[in-house]
């Protein structure tokens, strides 16, 4: 569809100021809110980092294309939300320590909120520590999520899970790990309770973890 691709454009150019008018134009031409995240902004976003790796862009680049999907995904939000209350129960969530990347952790945590979770949301560059401190602070906490975007983090990721996993509390709450360079298999290694690849299958896995 013409509304999607110009979304695609748009955030692959980094072109901020005309995105949201953009994404408002593909929603009332009918397009599914869920077509212009998937389509439109996340296929952008993939463009833009293999043309990082390819030298052919830098990170203001990237940067830049960032804003522009964040600004973006606030037209789409009403959309994509049912805006049901945290009935079913708290879920902490971070990027772990020295990853700044938190466009993919946004989308988990508006998927989380759609589904009935109360959600404490740490950040970006959270230490271990951090994560056991809220959840000693909030022990009616169900479930624990660290995203992690980059291989070069992923110890990161395992370190928190580790500190986690040595906690008394650790029986009362599960931990769910996810984000690009995450597999299952490393998750079950790094003794996380759930891996999911992306934002709507987390939502559906942490209902599950709490059912
Ligand atoms: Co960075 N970056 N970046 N970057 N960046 C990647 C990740 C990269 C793949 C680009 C590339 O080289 N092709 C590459 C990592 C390579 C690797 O590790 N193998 C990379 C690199 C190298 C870097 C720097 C090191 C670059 C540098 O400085 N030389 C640097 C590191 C900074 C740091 O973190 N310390 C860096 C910086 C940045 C910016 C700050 C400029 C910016 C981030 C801005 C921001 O997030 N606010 C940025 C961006 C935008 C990207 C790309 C282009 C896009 C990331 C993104 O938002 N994707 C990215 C390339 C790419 O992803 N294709 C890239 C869209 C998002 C919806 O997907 O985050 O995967 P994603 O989230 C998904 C799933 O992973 C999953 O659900 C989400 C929604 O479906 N998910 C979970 C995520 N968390 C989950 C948690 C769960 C469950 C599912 O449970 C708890």
């Amino acid at each position: 569809m013409a509304g999607i691709q110009e979304v695609y454009d748009l955030v692959e150019r980094g072109k901020s100021k005309l995105i949201q008018a953009a994404v408002q134009e593909a929603l009332d031409d009918g397009c599914e809110a869920i077509d212009i995240l998937n389509e439109g902004m996340i296929k952008a976003m993939d463009s833009v980092g293999d043309k990082f790796k390819n030298g052919e862009v830098f990170v203001p680049e990237m940067l830049i294309a960032a804003k522009t999907m964040k600004k973006g995904v606030e037209v789409l939000k009403p959309h994509l939300s049912s805006g049901e209350s945290g009935a079913l129960g708290k879920i902490i969530i971070g990027t772990v320590a020295g990853d700044l990347h938190d466009i993919g952790k946004n989308l988990v945590i508006m998927m989380l909120e759609s589904a009935g979770f109360e959600i404490i949301d740490l950040g970006v560059d959270v230490s271990k520590e951090k994560f056991v401190e809220t959840y000693e602070a909030n022990p009616d906490t169900k479930i624990i999520g660290c995203s992690a975007l980059l291989t070069t983090t992923m110890p990161a990721l395992k370190d928190t899970v580790k500190l986690i996993n040595e906690q008394p509390f650790r029986g009362n709450v599960k931990v769910m790990v996810g984000g690009a360079p995450i597999t299952q298999e490393f998750a079950d290694e790094i003794g996380a309770d759930a891996y999911t690849e992306d934002a709507a299958s987390c939502a559906k896995k942490a209902k599950e973890l709490v059912a």
